[in-house]
């Protein structure tokens, strides 16, 4: 897309993704028009991190005359595409792009992407500490937390870039063809905002679409939703898999995780030398190498940062021991298909707590995977009660009610015993409660660290 310095350009949002963005095209000098439909949003802040006022604002509704005056919309990836101001925009023929397009505007190097339903911010972060030991210009970006825009400037024709992207941010992302793809797995989840499974998959997939023969894609074999990547694109395809023994491709022989490409074929390690639990875990080790080999890695290499790499934060993140009860911060875990991986490699008895903003997920499976593991729930946020009513028609469970998360950690250390765990693993995103899931983990961390010794 080209646009001259002196077109307008709306940025939707003044989040994170939004203020980034702003900040990337105000510093290459164009001309952004900041949008943000919460009238009371805090400017000051705005203003005192990007350093610099002098470009336009609008609050609350979005004017006629604004939309006819932009050149295209850069779109935060927490904006539904049905809310009537981007209808508006739509209908005025004013295309959207997402913040990681427009970063992409400015890239240089090689890029890739990782998408996938759970796993994407282990396996982006792994595949950055492969590649960082190979190419000290590796960047991991995105829904991970740290902005594409942040970034993007830093790149050069030798930088290697790791996109973590959402299904919210794939939606507006179009002109993107990265070097290489990897999707992890699929389940069901944003699907009040994406309305179907097929919708949601099609946008996980979507960017294979474009991509020729010299990039390619890794993708989970076992996954039914993904085998028909071969012949949706052009790209080499590489998969993983825990059940299967693949020609080429990384998967599990017993406990070791092998790696074959080329006609050859090397042991990376046994599993129980790697610092993560879990076979979801172990998918994701798998994922990074046989990434990181298709990008040309040395497998001494692979060997030596799969060996070393720890788990990320938020995600089944061990934060202390009071009293003999341990807790766990596993607030990254935003749908019930995460809950069931972490109570694979929980150490019971459990005392749960969960709950948060609802998007009308079904808790069944989720509900059935505490069997012999949990001992209590404390639940909170909007979808306390729909936790409670799936549990008592599943796998009948004492279950507290509180409304904050202070009274949760309080409630669910006087349920534990010595020798339980007391996890934080909500099932829901965090937005009921707390701008994202990362704050709520630290409050989380927090008040455990107050429990009594
Ligand atoms: N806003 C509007 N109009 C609307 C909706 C929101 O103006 O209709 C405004 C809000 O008032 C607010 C701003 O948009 O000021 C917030 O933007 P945002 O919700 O897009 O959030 P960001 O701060 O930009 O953070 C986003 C991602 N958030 C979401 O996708 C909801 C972050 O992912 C990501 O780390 C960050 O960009 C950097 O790329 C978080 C997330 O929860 C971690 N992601 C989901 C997930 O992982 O499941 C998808």
């Amino acid at each position: 897309m080209d646009w001259r310095k002196d077109e307008p350009v709306l940025v939707a949002g003044a989040g994170i993704s939004g203020t980034n963005g702003l900040g990337l095209i105000l510093g290459q000098g164009y001309t952004p028009i900041l949008y943000d439909s919460n009238p009371n949003v805090n400017l000051q802040k705005v203003y005192d991190k990007l350093g610099r006022r002098d470009f336009e604002v609008v609050l609350g509704e979005l004017p006629e005359d604004v939309i006819r005056r932009v050149r295209f919309c850069v779109m935060s990836p927490g904006i539904w595409l049905d809310r009537p101001f981007v209808k508006q925009l739509k209908a005025a023929g004013v295309p959207l792009l997402s913040e990681i397009s427009l970063a992409y505007h400015f890239s240089h190097g090689t890029v890739g992407v990782v998408t996938g339903t759970n796993g994407k911010t282990t396996t982006t972060t792994l595949i950055g500490h492969i590649m960082e030991a190979v190419n000290p210009e590796t960047y991991t970006v995105g829904n991970i937390g740290r902005p594409y825009s942040e970034y993007v400037l830093k790149t050069n024709e030798k930088s290697l870039t790791v996109i973590e992207m959402s299904s919210f941010q794939l939606e507006t992302t179009d002109d993107l063809v990265p070097d290489f793809l990897v999707v992890t797995n699929i389940r069901a989840d944003h699907l009040d905002r994406h309305g179907t499974m097929e919708n949601y998959v099609a946008l996980k997939k979507k960017l294979c679409l474009k991509m020729s023969p010299e990039q390619f894609v890794v993708f989970n074999g076992d996954d039914p939703w993904l085998a028909d990547i071969p012949s949706l694109t052009k790209a080499r395809t590489y998969r993983f898999s825990s059940h299967q023994e693949l020609e080429e491709g990384c998967f599990l022989r017993g406990r070791m995780i092998v790696l074959r490409m080329n006609g050859q074929e090397w042991e990376i390690c046994p599993t129980d030398k790697i610092q993560l639990l879990g076979m979801h875990n172990y998918e994701n080790v798998m994922t990074g190498v046989v990434t990181a080999a298709a990008l040309g890695a040395p497998v001494d290499i692979i060997r030596r940062q799969v060996l070393s790499f720890t788990a990320v934060a938020h995600r089944m993140e061990y934060v202390c021991t009071k009293r003999g009860i341990r807790y766990y911060n596993d607030s990254k875990a935003t749908n019930p298909d995460s809950v069931v991986k972490a109570m694979e490699v929980v150490t019971p008895p459990v005392v749960l707590i969960a709950g948060g903003f609802d998007r009308h997920a079904d808790y069944t499976e989720m509900v059935e995977s505490f069997r012999g593991k949990v001992r209590a729930v404390v639940v909170l946020g909007t979808t306390a009660q729909d936790i409670d009513d799936c549990i008592q028609r599943v796998y009948p469970l004492p279950v507290t009610h509180v409304g904050t998360l202070a009274e949760a950690v309080r409630a669910a250390s006087d349920l534990a015993l010595a020798g339980d765990t007391v996890l934080l693993s909500p099932a829901c995103a965090s937005w009921d409660m707390y701008p994202n899931f990362e704050i709520r983990g630290e409050e989380f961390k927090r008040l455990a660290r107050e429990e009594k010794e």
